[in-house]
């Protein structure tokens, strides 16, 4: 980490702290926005404004924004981008909005990879690739729902994916376990690749095993947000008080919040973001270059079906001129058989004319 504050360093600048990009996605109210404010610690996104039950699942136009922060996680200056996105319902058609959050992913691996390409860089560029999806798990008990397995899968491809249960509070400890358990289990069954922090029992050392085995054994890591502050023996902690009890956003046995703001803003922010930029988007760099190929080649070889196009409507054409010459051939040659009959029906009749007139004539002048 010193290392790259030490070369984000520059005389008469202020110092920048490591950029990182976190969006958030999941069921409408499972607490995304909370959370946000919450790892923030200040109201970054607004909430929703709800003013009547039919306007409750509506999302607004222009639905996924993303917003800066500078934070500060063990020392070390972040400035960390925040990505929301449009809550998706039960029972309703999620394909648009499943279609828009990933189109959101490609688009940034787009705008990159059109920005290598260039010959001469933009100095301004803004590399706005998502280096991790928060996947918020509502806390239902029972198991992940059909639009979560297929969300989750579609997403994989394109971004490190850490699911987590919002509103962990819902659950009693035992119910918490159980429900890990079993959304591990389906996640494991349909082949979901998660970001499940990975480790090289080979490489990596004795720490980093150790922790990342930790890690792993808490997903999906169980979340508790809160925007509001309580005092707890003269110290203000973040916390949601019920009358039973309170839930603190910070205390490890209510909630795995700590455990996963120290994973993506410290431990494995360079690990997230390394797999995003040299696996995911080398992935996606190398489909789109071999479909831009593909289609080349498509393209190429369209000219080609084009003239053999043109031939066969010429051919057509011509099949369709000669048709009319025969049938025109045919009518001539019928008109001129009927006048060459009537010719010589005429000529019939004149023969016949002919020879009574001649028989009359001899007839006329017989000798007495
Ligand atoms: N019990 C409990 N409630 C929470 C928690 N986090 C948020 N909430 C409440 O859940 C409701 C929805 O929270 P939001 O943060 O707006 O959820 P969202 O996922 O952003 O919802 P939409 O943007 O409307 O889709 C609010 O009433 C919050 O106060 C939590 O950790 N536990
Ligand atoms: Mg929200």
């Amino acid at each position: 980490m010193s290392k790259m504050q030490i070369s984000g360093r520059r005389r008469g600048s202020k110092i920048k702290g490591i950029q990182f990009t976190l969006m958030v996605v999941g069921m409408s109210g499972t607490g995304r926005t909370t959370f946000v404010n919450t790892l923030c610690e200040q109201e970054v996104l607004a909430h929703k404004i709800i003013d009547s039950p039919e306007t409750a699942n509506v999302e607004e136009v222009v639905t996924i924004r993303p917003v800066n922060v500078e934070l500060e996680e063990d020392s070390v200056r972040i400035s960390l981008t925040v990505v929301d996105t449009p809550g998706f319902g039960n029972n309703i058609d999620n394909e648009h909005t499943f279609q828009e959050i990933v189109t959101y992913l490609e688009r940034q691996y787009d705008d990159i990879l059109a920005e290598q390409s260039r010959i001469k860089r933009n100095p301004r560029f803004r590399d706005s690739r998502v280096h991790a999806v928060l996947y918020f798990i509502s806390p239902t008990g029972h198991a992940l729902k059909e639009m979560d397995i297929e969300l989750m899968r579609r997403l994989s491809p394109r971004v490190n994916v850490i699911p987590v249960i919002g509103r962990s509070d819902s659950l009693t400890p035992s119910e918490l376990k159980a429900f890990k358990k079993r959304i591990m289990e389906d996640i494991d069954h349909y082949d979901i690749p998660i970001y499940n922090f990975p480790y090289d029992v080979e490489e990596d050392d004795e720490e980093t095993i150790q922790d990342n085995m930790e890690l792993r054994a808490l997903l999906p890591f169980a979340v508790i947000g809160s925007e509001e502050e309580v005092e707890i023996d003269g110290e203000r902690v973040r916390a949601r008080v019920y009358p039973w009890g309170i839930a603190e956003v910070d205390d490890p046995n209510h909630s795995d919040f700590v455990r996963l703001r120290g994973a993506i803003l410290g431990s494995h922010l360079s690990d997230l973001k390394s797999l995003t930029e040299d696996v995911l988007y080398e992935t996606y760099r190398t489909e789109k270059l071999s479909r831009t190929v593909a289609d080349h080649r498509q393209s190429q070889v369209l000219p080609e079906d084009l003239a053999n196009q043109s031939v066969r409507l010429k051919e057509e054409q011509l099949r369709r001129e000669e048709e009319k010459l025969r049938e025109i051939e045919l009518r001539v040659q019928r008109e001129i058989h009927e006048k060459r009959q009537e010719l010589e029906a005429k000529e019939e009749t004149l023969r016949n004319l002919e020879s009574r007139l001649a028989a009359q004539g001899n007839s006329m002048a017989s000798p007495y």
